[in-house]
């Protein structure tokens, strides 16, 4: 896949044509990629580039000053459309000129210039200021510049819409076990590896990586089963999500337990796929009282990750 912040250095690229989606796709769950998987699809039929044209910082920063908290930011997001095969990604900075277009002036701007032949949107697409494009003006607008428009319908689970909403929420309620289906993956969260406070090992001798994240949204406090990424190896571990109250930290960290592991690993990158949620963080009387807690929670995560050969 092609990654590019610009369209105008695209010119020989799409000289035949392109198809194209435009979103954010936060979280590329089920919903996102059954429509990549219909933009590829087009792509191959057409004999035409897969462009999918995403913003950069979120729409939602630039309008309101605020968004949610983004599952997946932007390098992962990269990650993943890579991998559903999208030729070429177009990471479009979203400022506020480009907040003040019209639809039609945007699709002037970014769509026409492209040459789309074909463009691919979600059930519940709008775009261009104050949202007033939509399904239908893109229909309209495809007659007069030569493209045809498909809309592709949500996916539900257990009768509910996939949306990046709703993953948002569960992660945030540590209901992490039930946000893989929706994602097709474990929730994980990307970071490198920093000093912590030192106690985990010298004090507890159950040493800890304490990850400086690059993830916005962090699952609600608590001791939590996982995969540690390294390196593109994958180790059961457990990890605490949380403030640490024994010791009366002030700041939130996330701190990992690999199992069976001694190597020094500060300063690398680890990815922490969230399998199950094993109890809240609490307060405990002493370290003593903390370290029997945590001799459990390990037994607990190995019964949990046991029988999860793939992730
Ligand atoms: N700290 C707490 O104050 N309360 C807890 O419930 C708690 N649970 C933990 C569970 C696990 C599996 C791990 C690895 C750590 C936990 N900690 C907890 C954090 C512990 O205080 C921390 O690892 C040390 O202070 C070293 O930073
Ligand atoms: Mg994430």
């Amino acid at each position: 896949m092609e990654v590019y912040r610009d369209i105008r250095v695209l010119k020989e690229k799409v000289e035949k044509g392109s198809v194209i989606t435009i979103g954010n796709f936060d979280g590329v769950h089920l919903g996102h990629k059954k429509l990549l998987e219909t933009l590829r699809q087009r792509g191959k039929e057409l004999g035409l580039p897969s462009i999918v044209i995403t913003f950069d910082p979120h729409p939602l920063k630039v309008i309101a000053g605020k968004c949610p908290p983004v599952i997946t930011p932007l390098i992962q997001k990269l990650e993943l459309l890579e991998e559903l095969e999208v030729d070429i990604t177009i990471v479009t900075k979203f400022d506020k000129k480009m907040a003040s277009l019209s639809a039609e002036e945007f699709i002037k701007i970014y769509i026409v210039p492209l040459k789309a032949r074909h463009i691919v949107v979600g059930y519940d697409y709008r775009f261009g200021k104050n949202r007033k494009g939509d399904f239908n003006l893109l229909k309209e607008l495809g007659k007069e510049f030569d493209f045809k428009v498909e809309q592709v319908s949500p996916i539900y689970f257990k009768g509910e819409v996939v949306s990046s909403t709703r993953i948002r929420t569960l992660v945030q309620e540590g209901k992490v076990k039930d946000v893989k289906p929706l994602l097709g993956r474990y929730y994980q969260v990307f970071g490198r590896v920093v000093e912590g406070h030192k106690r985990g090992g010298k004090l507890l001798n159950i040493p800890t990586a304490n990850l400086n994240l690059v993830d916005e949204l962090v699952p609600k406090t608590g001791v939590y089963a996982v995969f540690a990424e390294l390196k593109e190896k994958k180790y059961p571990a457990v990890a605490n999500v949380g403030y640490n109250p024994t010791f009366g930290n002030e700041v939130l960290s996330v701190e990992v337990h690999i199992f069976d592991f001694n190597r020094n690993i500060y300063g690398d990158n680890l990815r922490v796929h969230f399998v199950d949620r094993i109890r809240e963080e609490k307060k405990f009387s002493g370290i003593a009282e903390l370290k029997t807690q945590i001799l459990n929670d390990i037994k607990r995560a190995k019964e949990i990750l046991k029988d999860l050969r793939n992730l």
